[in-house]
């Protein structure tokens, strides 16, 4: 049985995928589900065999639930991938390696988002179904979809990453449907409402980057009173996963925490980094924000929770100038 904090500050976290799932399963264990709202990045969402896949979405339900591959960080444990050998046979792309079990749950979607239903509404389906409490919600029920600009082409999120192996140098990364994107319900008030909101360690560009592109979100960050912490995806110049660092280097961006905190800043209040990033403390501090060092790498159970403790404890702490 997990051991709740008792008096319980209202919390909205941004999430992208894998990274973000492991601070969230420490969250979840020591704050009441009801206290904790998730808005999720939708910019990975992509199309196969007709089939609507919101990766992050996924990732984020399936950890909370218990259900995810914890050693991929992805799809369901224990998943067999007999319709894509089949699909193979057929000739079509495998590349993006969905399991049967997980299948079940891009039918479902498509077949409720074929029945009009907004893709919030799904998500709320899907995490009643599969038993949590904790309101997880897509950024926007508009298409928006995260194209990469390369050398040769412009390609899907989906395509960089995981069919050429985020091997494409980045010229530009393209937020699609930005301009029309509206925040899905929910997503603005739960920023407005909290008392603390957490930017998970994700992708800055493709993961948080897309949440702060919907219309009105970075005004809902910079307008309401909870505090903000954000923490690091980024230890010692290089990422726990993804591609984060190469999309950096790319772009002319400067592979460190301190220019994550940078593309916050306008918004944060307090940046958690890793203790091998201790150096860059003055830096960080120089854009206005109160910068923390822990431990933030999180391997087993423990350390996730012990990094969400760490950082409600920092936030309960802080007082806004
Ligand atoms: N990531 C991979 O590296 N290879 C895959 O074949 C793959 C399949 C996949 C299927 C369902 C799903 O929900 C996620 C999946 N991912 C896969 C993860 C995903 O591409 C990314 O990690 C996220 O989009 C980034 O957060």
């Amino acid at each position: 049985m997990p051991k709740f904090l008792g008096e319980c500050d209202t919390i909205t976290a941004l999430a992208g995928g894998v990274g973000a799932a492991k601070l969230l399963d420490g969250l979840s264990s020591i704050v009441q589900p009801d206290k904790l709202t998730i808005i999720v990045n939708t910019g990975d969402d992509c199309e196969f065999y007709g089939l609507h896949i919101s990766p992050d979405l996924d990732i984020i339900a399936y950890t909370l639930a218990g259900l995810v591959d914890e050693e991929k960080g992805w799809g369901i444990k224990d998943d067999t991938f007999n319709c894509l050998e089949m699909l193979r046979v057929y000739g079509h792309d495998t590349w993006f390696k969905l399991g049967d079990r997980d299948l079940a749950t891009h039918i479902h979607r498509t077949v409720m988002l074929r029945s009009g239903y907004k893709l919030s509404e799904v998500t709320r389906d899907i995490c009643a179904k599969l038993g949590l409490r904790q309101k997880i919600i897509p950024m926007s029920d508009d298409y928006f979809a995260t194209k990469i600009r390369t050398d040769k082409d412009t390609i899907h999120f989906q395509e960089y990453l995981v069919k050429r192996c985020s091997s494409d140098v980045v010229r530009e990364i393209i937020y699609e449907g930005a301009e029309n994107a509206k925040p899905a319900p929910g997503v603005i008030e739960s920023i407005i409402d909290a008392e603390i909101v957490i930017v998970c360690p994700s992708n800055p560009l493709v993961s948080i980057g897309t949440i702060l592109a919907v219309n009105g979100v970075r005004q809902a960050l910079k307008e309401t009173k909870a505090k903000k912490v954000a923490v690091s995806p980024i230890i010692g110049g290089t990422v726990v996963k993804g591609p984060a660092d190469k999309m950096m280097r790319s772009l002319g961006i400067e592979v460190s925490a301190s220019s994550v905190a940078k593309l916050y800043s306008d918004f944060l209040d307090i940046f958690v980094m890793d203790e091998a990033d201790a150096p860059l403390v003055k830096e960080v501090e120089r854009l206005g924000i109160k910068a923390v060092v822990t431990d933030t790498l999180m391997k087993a159970k423990e350390d996730k929770i012990r990094l969400a403790r760490f950082i409600l404890g920092v936030a309960s702490t802080f007082r806004k100038a």
